[in-house]
This record gives C-alpha cells, sequence and structure tokens, in this order.
C-alpha cells in the first residue's frame, strides 16, 4: 500500500471534472485502498479521487472517531437537497486554511459500492457537509471556491509561497 500525494490548491488539476467509472476493475480497488490509507495518514473524514490526481468519480470518507467506519463512493450522486447549515470547513488540499461555508443540511445519496452494487442512504450534519465537499471535488470544485474573492486571493498568494520555499528546500 502506498500513501498518495495530494495535490495542493491553486493546482489546476484539481479543476478537472472526473469521468464516472464505467466499470470497477482491480486498479480502482487499489486505488480505493490507497485513498483510504492516505486519508487516515493525514488525519482526513474524506478524500476524493481528484485530489490525487485520478479523474474518475471515487470518494472515501469516515467521520468516526474511531476511523473504523468506512464509507466508499463509487459514482455518487446527490438526488435530494433540503435545508442549509454552515460548517467551518478545511481541506487536505487547501492546508491550515478553516473556513465557514453553507452546505446543503440533509442530503439523499445514491450510489455504487466497491462491489458494484447500489445503495442509497440519507445524510445530515457533518456527514452531509463532507459529501457535498466531496462531490464538489470530483466537480473540479474546492470549498474556497465558495469565499469572497479577496479571500480566495489571499489563500491562494499564500499557498503558492508556501510551495515555492518547498520547492527551493527540495520538500
Ligand atoms: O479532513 C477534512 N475535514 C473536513 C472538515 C470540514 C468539512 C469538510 C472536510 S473534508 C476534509 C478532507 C478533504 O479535503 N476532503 O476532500
Ligand atoms: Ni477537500
Amino acid at each position: 500500500m502506498t500513501i498518495l500525494k495530494i495535490l495542493t490548491y491553486p493546482n489546476p488539476r484539481l479543476y478537472k471534472i472526473a469521468k464516472p467509472v464505467e466499470e470497477i476493475n482491480k486498479e480502482h480497488l487499489d486505488l480505493i485502498k490507497n485513498m483510504t490509507r492516505t486519508m487516515y495518514e493525514c488525519n482526513g473524514i474524506g478524500l476524493a479521487a481528484t485530489q490525487v490526481d485520478f479523474h474518475e468519480r471515487i470518494i472515501v470518507i469516515d467521520i468516526s472517531e474511531e476511523k473504523n467506519n468506512l464509507i466508499v463512493l463509487i459514482n455518487p450522486d446527490i438526488l435530494e437537497r433540503t435545508g442549509s447549515q454552515e460548517y467551518q470547513e478545511g481541506c487536505l488540499s487547501v492546508p491550515h486554511v478553516f473556513e465557514k461555508v453553507e452546505r446543503f443540511e440533509k442530503i439523499k445519496v445514491k450510489a455504487l459500492d466497491q462491489d458494484g452494487k447500489h445503495f442509497e442512504f440519507e445524510a445530515e450534519g457533518l456527514l452531509s457537509v463532507c459529501i457535498q465537499h466531496e462531490v464538489d471535488h470530483l466537480d473540479g470544485k474546492v470549498f474556497v471556491d465558495y469565499l469572497s474573492t479577496l479571500k480566495r486571493n489571499r489563500i491562494k498568494s499564500k499557498l503558492i509561497k508556501v510551495q515555492k520555499k518547498k520547492l527551493i528546500n527540495n520538500e
């Protein structure tokens, strides 16, 4: 198993729109294992394939305290959206930035599991926030896109500076 490299904002690859998975093969299953490992290693509660530069519609999520409740969503589709909630969001692709974002409160989701079986469920609270955040990644959207241009540009400059420094220091 491998810890995958996560793309950092504003890498243009984060803006690619992921294609539906046509048939789940061994490469997909390997990727899901590595994405899961990477999410846990980085202390994230979710990870979208886009963030590891793989542009098919795959998400892993685990919002549990004990990190023992993995949810794998292939070709996720949000069927219903109701209400609204605000949550302080962070993103593994936007390190050290936390900002409030408004999302739908309750959603109904349809997806395939790793065996290619269809399933549907309703989510609210943090799980709902996380699914909306991850589906956005698959659609080439990052949570800072919901912030004001001023805030987003400040975040962009800061992250570009940090990345140049890392490049100089060979990190
Ligand atoms: O680890 C993560 N925490 C988080 C907190 C609030 C709202 C969304 C998230 S998802 C994020 C991991 C990540 O970047 N997923 O794409
Ligand atoms: Ni994210």
